[in-house]
């Protein structure tokens, strides 16, 4: 079985919960931020509390595929780095490389209010929105924006941030640095703010709302105005974007009757309408406070690019002719991964692809590259490459006499490390490369050409392969099978463990499919 996991991490408590296939939550736990709150200490906890998960629900680790991690923090644009988490103490914590450290399970990092509002977009009240706000009223006020299926983060990725808007000169100094923002007069910590100034240091919102409710007029008063407030910056957001759906969670919106049913009255009668325009839906969130953990699974499995059955497209196998638009029909066929030979003449009995054209293709697709060197002096076409973070590149262990230096060259030009090995070649030969590595590539036909056959014991390779990996902890290292990845051995080669397949002539470049109609038969099969 697949399952993706979402991990919500907040002031004061984890939210950890696993997804099935059908994106249905099949078990969660809610566990105590520990006492100390640096980020190795709160991602050791949530580590610990996945793998008791894990323990209780008999899930094995190399079933979980992705792992999506909420923060409520602005995150960096590779989805990997939480810049400030004010409550924990956080500055550019490296969330993703520490809990792969960790759990050897890569994850992607999503500030919490957009993963609440991709959750709520993804399997909640907000399924089907063209433009969906989704507002957390909490202590804070956070807001996340899922627009035309994308979650929007904006072009200086902080996009959202309406609980900093100043609504008061002078006003409350607020923790952002600023003073008079939105959030300390009409969010969780302003009610208690006001309330402490009325009632003395000990209240707190409760006993405002308590007041309101027996009838003391300047309560009343005091949480209209804060409603006021919201209201105001709630429908400059809706007139700005014209959204068709409005969702709100966090503990405020259930104080319905004094808080959350005359701010929605405000917004309905200011946001600007035209005559017959369509009603805009407002609705709480389905999954409450489990929305930004549904929500940062949903983005995990969305981004993951190293758990699932990826399928890497043999470039020497497309039209060379007409390399630009074969990019774009693969990646719309669902391709992940573009896989570039490069062959000397010496290595393996062909020539092939340039260095140059290594560059086109980088520059032409966001899709990351597969390089699969199999040339004699590999440290030298490395130099040559321009390389992405996400991009791999792929040395034969037959060709480099230092090959861990050789390995340790492609990190320093900052991609991920992969080491092949031909068919003649024992697995044993990787043992000592495993923790310098991101994938490991078994080849099953001989290098040199496409459209060859398996060769004999292939398949018990890879199992062999597979297990090496489990049982000495390199789960998280991506096993890559190349050649003759037809559409009947790639079932029974993921069977064996492989996750990442290139594809060449044997399935999506099969001359009687289209790359779609192919790759899709492909993921069907593994079903
Ligand atoms: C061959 C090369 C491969 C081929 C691929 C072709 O040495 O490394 O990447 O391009 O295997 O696939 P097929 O389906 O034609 O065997
Ligand atoms: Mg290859």
């Amino acid at each position: 079985m697949k399952y993706y996991v979402g991990i919500d991490i907040g002031g004061t408590k984890i939210n950890i919960g696993i997804l099935n296939g059908e994106n249905q939550l099949v078990a969660s736990k809610v566990t105590p931020v520990p006492a100390k709150k640096d980020c190795e200490s709160v991602l050791s906890l949530a580590a610990a509390t996945l793998d008791l998960l894990c323990e209780e629900m008999g899930i094995q680790k190399r079933e979980l595929i992705s792992v999506g991690i909420g923060v409520p923090s602005t995150v960096s644009a590779d989805f990997t780095v939480a810049k400030f988490v004010p409550n924990l103490g956080w500055y550019d914590a490296p969330v993703a490389e520490i809990f792969k450290a960790l759990t050897g399970i890569s994850a992607k990092v999503l500030q919490d209010s957009r993963a609440g509002a991709y959750g709520e977009y993804m399997a909640g009240n907000g399924k089907d929105a063209k433009a969906l706000i989704c507002i957390t009223l909490g202590t804070g006020i956070g807001t996340g924006l899922v627009i035309d299926g994308k979650i929007y983060h904006g072009a200086l990725l902080s996009a959202g941030e309406l609980g900093h808007i100043p609504v008061a000169e002078q006003g409350r100094p607020c923790g952002c640095g600023k003073n008079g923002c939105l959030e300390c007069y009409a969010a969780g910590k302003g009610l208690d703010m006001t309330a402490k100034e009325f009632y003395g240091e000990d209240a707190t919102a409760r006993d405002l709302f308590d007041a309101a409710q027996n009838g003391d007029e300047d309560a009343h008063f005091a949480i209209n105005q804060a409603i006021n407030m919201l209201g105001k910056v709630i429908v400059s957001a809706i007139n700005l974007l014209s959204p068709d759906c409005l969702i709100f969670s966090g503990g405020l919106s259930a104080q319905m009757e004094l808080y959350l049913n005359p701010f929605v009255e405000y917004i309905k009668e200011h946001s600007y309408k035209t005559e017959g325009q369509q009603e805009l839906k407002i609705a709480l969130a389905k999954w409450r406070e489990d929305a930004p953990m549904i929500g940062a699974a949903l983005f995990g499995k969305e981004n993951v690019i190293n758990r699932e059955a990826v399928l890497s497209a043999s470039l020497m196998c497309a039209n060379q002719l007409n390399l630009g638009e074969e990019l774009i029909a693969l990646a719309d066929a669902g391709i992940k991964l573009f896989h570039i030979d490069m062959m000397d003449g010496n290595f393996v009995p062909n020539y092939m692809i340039s260095t140059e054209t290594v560059k086109a293709i980088s520059g032409g697709s966001e899709i990351p590259l597969d390089i699969h060197l199999m040339v004699e002096n590999p440290d030298l076409a490395i130099e040559m490459l321009p390389l992405r973070p996400d991009d791999i590149v792929t040395v034969h262990f037959e060709t480099s006499r230092h090959i861990h230096r050789t390995l340790s060259l492609i990190k320093a030009k900052g991609a991920r490390a992969g080491l092949a090995i031909n068919p003649g070649t024992p697995l044993s030969a990787v043992e000592e490369l495993l923790d310098d590595i991101d994938m490991l590539l078994i080849m099953t036909v001989n290098p040199g050409f496409a459209g060859q056959k398996l060769v004999s014991g292939a398949l018990d390779k890879i199992k062999r392969a597979r297990n090496l990996l489990d049982s000495t902890g390199h789960s998280n290292i991506l096993l890559e099978v190349d050649g003759n990845c037809s559409f009947e051995n790639i079932p029974k080669m993921y069977e064996a463990g492989a996750d990442v397949f290139v594809v060449g002539t044997s399935s999506v470049f099969h001359k009687d499919y289209t790359y779609k109609t192919a790759a899709q038969s492909v993921f069907e099969s593994l079903e």
